[in-house]
């Protein structure tokens, strides 16, 4: 019978946290598994959101612009607000960035001994066809005798306790990393938890992708132009075929996939943007650490190691590559060169 095949044993987010902790930590105060529950409390809200904004009429210009001059959306002003308040509430944080604010945010009220960076509704230029967009957040432990200053968040990517983002897709998936590993969680919206569903994360590198937007192609330097051009020859490794392209312009999207099949993803700096596009505390960092941890690489336009900068500023942007170690490894064959 149909009850026969349910799983009851089922490891929530919650209990993951939880195990992890006694696991790797049994000493620690705790308050970062307070915080990954407040952090969770966000996501589920947002998610909740994002599904409803049609209904509620929520898409459109919000008629503001944000730090960085986008058009601000409803929906990116209600998701930094959800997060503001559920950070703020965890008592846990002390410094948030957001994509959506100018300015740091510090939790005078707050005694907490933590760092966030996030950006709350990344790709929301997508939202009104109803493409997959996600929350992308970085954790730091203050630095020692800290009460909540910018230096507690300029920092390399190393020093990062906690990151991950959550894709609002089909189904609202987060994925992990506190430095063991990758963890994904699905949403299973009846019984409001995130379920473990791919356990210690590996990437794949049985499928030949590549993902960036080469509508920039004319402003890229030579070295990209022919390394991109290289991978639309036909290559041994993938059958004598080409690579595929496959581009959805919502980070958290393309770098979801890129996890989970393999390939390559960059947004390179160009001669109309010197940095690229993607901000290095809340887009660079994260992904950086989830695509290490999960055994693949993050790299800059020299071939540096993403993790290893140093922002002088919270908004400062980086090219980014990433991917498997053999698509980085080939890219850095052409940009090294
Ligand atoms: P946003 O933070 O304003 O949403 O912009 C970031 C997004 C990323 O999700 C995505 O990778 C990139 O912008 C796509 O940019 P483009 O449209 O230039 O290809
Ligand atoms: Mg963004």
């Amino acid at each position: 019978s149909e009850s026969e095949n349910i799983r009851t044993d089922l490891i929530t987010l919650t209990r993951f946290i939880i195990e992890e902790q006694q696991r790797l930590a049994p000493d620690a105060s705790g308050e970062l598994s307070l915080l990954l529950n407040s952090l969770q409390y966000a996501f589920k809200f947002i998610a909740h959101t994002i599904r409803r904004a049609e209904l509620i009429n929520l898409i459109g210009l919000y008629g503001q612009t944000n730090s960085t001059g986008d058009d601000q959306k409803k929906l990116d002003v209600i998701g930094d607000e959800i997060f503001i308040n559920a950070m703020k509430g965890s008592g846990n944080v002390k410094v948030l960035v957001s994509e959506e604010q100018e300015d740091l945010i510090i939790f005078e009220s707050n005694s907490g001994n933590y760092a966030v960076c996030c950006d709350p509704i990344d790709g929301s230029s997508n939202l009104d066809a109803g493409v997959s967009v996600g929350t992308i957040f970085g954790v730091y432990k203050l630095l020692p005798n800290s009460n909540g200053t910018i230096k507690d968040v300029l920092r390399s990517g190393n020093e990062m306790v906690a990151a991950g983002y959550t894709m609002y897709g089909a189904s609202a998936h987060l994925m992990l990393t506190t430095g063991h590993g990758v963890n994904g969680f699905t949403l299973d919206t009846h019984l409001g938890e995130f379920i473990l569903t791919n356990p210690n994360l590996k990437i794949k590198d049985n499928k030949f992708i590549y993902s960036i937007n080469e509508g920039n192609s004319f402003y890229w330097s030579n070295e990209i132009n022919d390394y991109i051009n290289s991978l639309k020859k036909p290559c041994i490794e993938n059958n004598n075929k080409p690579y595929s392209a496959r581009y959805i312009g919502s980070m958290v999207a393309d770098v979801h996939r890129t996890l989970l099949y393999g390939g390559i993803f960059g947004y390179p700096g160009d001669s109309k943007s010197k940095t690229g596009k993607l901000r290095i505390l809340y887009e660079c960092f994260p992904m950086a650490l989830l695509l290490e941890q999960a055994g693949g690489m993050a790299v800059n336009d020299n071939g540096d190691r993403i993790l290893d900068l140093i922002p002088e500023k919270i908004h400062q942007r980086s090219g980014i590559w990433l991917g498997t170690k053999s698509e980085i490894e080939k890219l850095l064959t052409f940009i090294k060169k």
